[in-house]
């Protein structure tokens, strides 16, 4: 066991209240993914829980924070430095809330690009993100969520295509993991 409930106390603390609301919508729904599609489920829950433990951090600090610890930034994270929050959430899920399990680490790492290749507990965490009860502002939010419980990978090349669409439309630089993760998907999906 985790100690859910001490780390829920800290987060409670570090996050404000909206990031708190969704970060129980992703531990739960992350969960619930793990009990449709066999993964362990207290780790889900972990992973839902830690996701964006970095998320509230503002943006400088966060730079400040990755020099200090020797976490490296590429020139991308140097100009979207909110990307940070998923490298920097996976270095304090280990240093402040002592998380050893390298399944849970990297699932916070990749929560916010995804990557090619992703193993479920990945997946379960990237869709969690999306899905969970408080998002309301995304396309296709029902079908997606149907879609789920039944396919994961489905589910990933959905998401993505909304995302890249979304951002593509947004004039947002892309990150290379994310166009990865979509070109990825999409051959899984053809
Ligand atoms: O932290 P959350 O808001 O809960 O969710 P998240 O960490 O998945 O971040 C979601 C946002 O990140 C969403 O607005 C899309 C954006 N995003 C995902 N991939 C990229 C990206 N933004 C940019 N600029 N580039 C990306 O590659
Ligand atoms: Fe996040
Ligand atoms: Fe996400
Ligand atoms: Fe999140």
């Amino acid at each position: 066991n985790y100690n859910i409930e001490k780390m829920t106390k800290i987060l409670k603390k570090d996050l404000d209240e909206e990031r708190f609301r969704h970060t129980m919508g992703v531990m739960y729904t992350s969960a619930g993914l793990a009990m449709a599609h066999g993964e362990n489920v207290q780790k889900a829950q972990t992973a839902g829980l830690l996701h964006d433990c970095a998320k509230c951090i503002p943006n400088k600090k966060k730079l400040r924070l990755c020099k200090k610890y020797g976490i490296k930034i590429n020139s991308f994270e140097m100009r979207n430095p909110f990307l940070l929050h998923a490298k920097l959430g996976a270095f304090l899920a280990k240093e402040k809330y002592q998380i050893k399990d390298s399944g849970i680490l990297s699932a916070i790492r990749y929560h916010t690009t995804g990557k090619p290749e992703m193993n479920t507990l990945e997946k379960i965490v990237y869709i969690a993100d999306y899905i969970e009860p408080m998002r309301c502002k995304a396309q296709h939010l029902s079908q997606i969520r149907r879609l789920a419980f039944r396919d994961l990978d489905e589910c990933m090349y959905e998401i993505l295509k909304d995302t890249l669409a979304y951002l593509e439309g947004n004039s947002g630089e892309i990150d290379t993991a994310t166009k990865e993760a979509f070109n990825y998907y999409e051959r899984l999906h053809n």
